[in-house]
């Protein structure tokens, strides 16, 4: 059998597919659901100081080949998330991922440190939902990005990463590479939804979603190139001095399989778990078995990276 365990920042993966930071991973009850399946980590939703409501329903809409949210990072509080992590490392023993995504400098310090004496094993930061009212995407503003890493890094103890969102240009992939290498980060997780979509529904003539006018994040099979692209160019720009998690548009092994060959140490499931529910994880995993034995790869450094070009 075809052996598809991957370690992130050294922190041993039973195997690369686990869950995307962002659906159903909220309460303590749907990361139990997430600890009994087959996902390889357990990540935890995206958490700010204080616990928010999140932005009016519906605020979530399935499309025909994939999604649209603007959920504006309802949550529980940092608080909640360093509670459940001690209560999830006592009952299973997968490793734990907390995801911050504070709204200031100041609120990112004070939950890295909170997180420092919790039993995660690593920490994704995700600098600015892509759909909080009145916040621009930070990962779009250089500047900003470095005086955020520059302060997370100063405390932080545990392994993180940093969550990014799609970029579309040579530029500013090597802008944003180049930010990135000066700090500790051990890996980056490509990509966010893309931001500021719009979907309709001619029927009604309304937008599917009510916050900000219907604009919202879009997920799922429309995104999964640029997810590639976005993959690939921080794997060739990082050289494999950081690692590179792959998420958008993965629903299947042959999808996971494509963005190992672009360079992924590990692979994440957000629109598939939301559609699909928990039994996807194990899906994803038997598929890309079967693909790396008929292909006659025996672990993911076999072929990971390794895609060919044209020329
Ligand atoms: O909660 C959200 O609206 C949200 C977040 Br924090 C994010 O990072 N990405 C996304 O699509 N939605």
């Amino acid at each position: 059998m075809a052996d598809i365990s991957t370690e992130i920042a050294e922190v041993k993966l039973e195997t690369c597919v686990f869950n995307a930071s962002g659906p159903k991973d909220e309460t303590l009850e749907e990361l139990e659901v997430i600890a009994r399946s087959k996902s390889s980590a357990i990540m935890m939703k995206s958490c700010t100081l204080l616990p928010r409501e999140g932005n009016p329903k519906p605020r979530y809409a399935d499309l025909e080949f994939g999604s649209i949210n603007s959920m504006g990072l309802p949550n529980l509080g940092y608080r909640a998330y360093v509670k459940f992590s001690k209560i999830l490392d006592k009952k299973y023993s997968k490793p734990i991922i907390a995801s911050i995504c504070g709204m200031t400098v100041k609120d990112n310090v004070t939950m890295f440190k909170a997180f420092n004496d919790a039993p995660v094993d690593l920490i994704e930061f995700n600098p600015g939902s892509p759909n909080t009212i009145g916040q621009p995407i930070i990962g779009y503003d250089f500047r900003e990005m470095n005086q955020l890493l520059k302060a997370v890094s100063k405390v932080a103890k545990k392994p993180f990463g940093v969550k990014l969102p799609p970029y579309f240009d040579f530029v500013h992939f090597e802008q944003m590479a180049k930010v990135i290498k000066k700090y500790p980060v051990k890996f980056v997780t490509c990509i966010n939804s893309v931001g500021n979509g719009l979907a309709v529904d001619p029927i009604t003539e309304k937008t599917l979603i009510k916050p900000k006018g219907g604009f919202g994040g879009i997920g799922g099979t429309y995104i999964k190139f640029t997810a590639l692209a976005n993959a690939r160019k921080f794997y060739e720009l990082f050289e494999n001095k950081i690692q590179v998690i792959g998420v958008g548009g993965i629903f299947s092994g042959l999808d996971a399989f494509e963005f190992i060959l672009a360079g992924a140490s590990a692979i994440q499931l957000s629109t598939a778990f939301m559609q699909k529910g928990p039994a996807i994880f194990e899906i994803v995993q038997r598929e890309l078995k079967e693909i790396m034995r008929k292909k006659g790869y025996e672990k993911l450094s076999d072929f990971r990276g390794k895609l060919k070009t044209l020329d």
